[in-house]
């Protein structure tokens, strides 16, 4: 048994397999198949581009596909960098450069927009939250599945710790005193945007 997630991202992937393996389903990828479809991601939101991704790959390969869109709103960024978060700073930008253009970005902000934290957490540039909507595509059955849902914390003024992807080191969770990516991928499955989509949307498959 498996599921097949329209994404590229390993560290996605990472996460959705710890998440599945209770229910005994394994997780393919965009990597386990060859001659697939371009995917555009051309919507404006989260869950127009998890449908997309959904409904591109569910067709070619009749098979119900989940998709994730995901990324970083900052507070202080009127909620950049938001659907765009994967290529920030350019069409092919590492999380590194992603992550060193959001501190740029933020420091050149300087003394206004701080969040009510910074009097005491001068560390603490902007609140922040990590947002996943997930789509299922079932092709045969034209049905379709959502869920979205977010995680709240703060951007730190260095990056901290070696796990996770993306913008983890930079997004620090006060309840925890650490970055995600300072925890365990089984610790960041209890608290992530991406984690709370998922059983949200486990929910609403059950309840079908
Ligand atoms: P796929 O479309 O192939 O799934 P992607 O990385 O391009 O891979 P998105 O378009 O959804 O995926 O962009 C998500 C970006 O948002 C991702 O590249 C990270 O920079 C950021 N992001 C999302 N979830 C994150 C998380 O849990 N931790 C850190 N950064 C995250």
């Amino acid at each position: 048994n498996f599921v097949v997630i329209a994404t590229r991202n390993e560290g996605k992937v990472r996460e959705f397999a710890k998440l599945f393996e209770p229910s005994g389903y394994k997780v393919r990828s965009l990597a386990d198949y060859t001659d697939l479809p371009e995917i555009v991601e051309s919507g404006e939101t989260f869950a127009e581009n998890a449908r997309i991704k959904a409904e591109i790959i569910s067709k070619h390969l009749h098979v119900p596909v989940l998709a994730d869109d995901s990324g970083l709103c900052v507070a202080a960024l009127g909620g950049d960098p938001g659907v765009y978060s994967a290529r920030f700073a350019g069409a092919d930008a590492s999380d590194a450069d992603n992550n060193a253009k959001l501190l740029s970005e933020l420091k050149l902000l300087g003394a206004k927009d701080k969040p009510a934290v910074q009097g005491d957490h001068p560390e603490l540039l902007s609140e922040a939250s990590f947002v996943c909507a997930l789509a299922l595509i079932d092709p045969v059955a034209n049905e379709t599945i959502e869920a979205e849902a977010s995680c709240e914390g703060y951007i730190l003024s260095e990056p901290r710790g070696q796990g996770g992807f993306g913008y983890d080191p930079l997004f620090y969770i006060p309840a925890l005193h650490k970055t995600m990516a300072e925890v365990t991928v089984e610790e960041k499955n209890e608290i992530s945007h991406r984690a709370k989509a998922l059983r949200c949307f486990l929910d609403r498959l059950e309840a079908k």
